[in-house]
């Protein structure tokens, strides 16, 4: 049975990392038996979760993931899209995770009153003498890694700008190739039908329909 590594649920989520997330609703999907293990952080083979154990094959990262499971298991998660539709799809994968995803880190870690009520607690098991060295240490990096991508070298005016450019995008009225997508999972024409729809298919799946509703609500008209 594949075992995938993840940090555990958090703040009423199944996993604070949105890839970690992604990587069990592919499993969900594909509909592969797995098994969750909160411990494999520290043998990560590229230092970030998740990553799966597949009868001791270890793939890491949610996109090799998703190829592995594609690869191996026969699933197609990108049916009935045209090649034009997988190309968009993979342009909007990649921009909430290269993207989008460096402004959530920065929101989440660096602002204090977002770090305060989120991220900090991850430490609460760590000793009280050492915690404040810990936490020191961990949001040190966090800066660093954001500085690397270039998102942390934005005012957080500017991130909010691009956060917001992305928030409003919506598919368009006229019939372009997002339209055909978002009507397939069901967001654009229809809106109520098509929420109940979405609800549905999460419900089967066993995911909490917040995520999607919270997702859903904000590419709605
Ligand atoms: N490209 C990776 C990104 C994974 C990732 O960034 N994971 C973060 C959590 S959201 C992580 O493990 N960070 C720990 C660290 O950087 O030390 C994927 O798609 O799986």
């Amino acid at each position: 049975m594949i075992t995938l590594y993840t940090f555990g649920p958090a703040f009423g989520l199944p996993d604070p990392s949105p890839f970690v997330t992604k990587a069990e609703v592919l499993l969900k999907m594909a509909g592969v038996p797995y098994r969750t293990d909160t411990t494999g952080f520290n043998k990560a083979p590229k230092g970030k979760l998740p990553y799966i154990d597949d009868g001791g094959a270890i793939v890491a990262d949610s996109t090799f993931i998703r190829m592995h499971l594609e690869k191996n298991y026969g699933v197609d998660f990108d049916k009935g899209l045209s090649p034009a539709e997988r190309g968009v799809a993979l342009a909007f994968e990649k921009l909430c995770e290269d993207h989008l995803y460096w402004v959530g880190l920065h929101a989440r870690w660096i602002v204090d009153a977002n770090f305060n009520k989120g991220p900090r607690t991850f430490f609460d098991n760590v000793p009280a003498p050492l915690r404040p060295l810990v936490v020191a240490m961990v949001r040190r990096q966090v800066r660093r890694n954001l500085w690397g991508h270039g998102m942390g070298r934005h005012t957080i005016a500017e991130m909010e700008q691009l956060a917001h450019k992305y928030a409003v995008m919506k598919p368009s009225s006229s019939s372009g190739g997002l339209d055909r997508i978002f009507s397939k999972i069901g967001i654009g024409k229809g809106k109520e039908e098509a929420m109940e729809k979405i609800k549905k298919r999460v419900t089967e799946i066993g995911i909490p329909f917040g995520i999607f509703q919270a997702y859903a609500n904000s590419l709605r008209d």
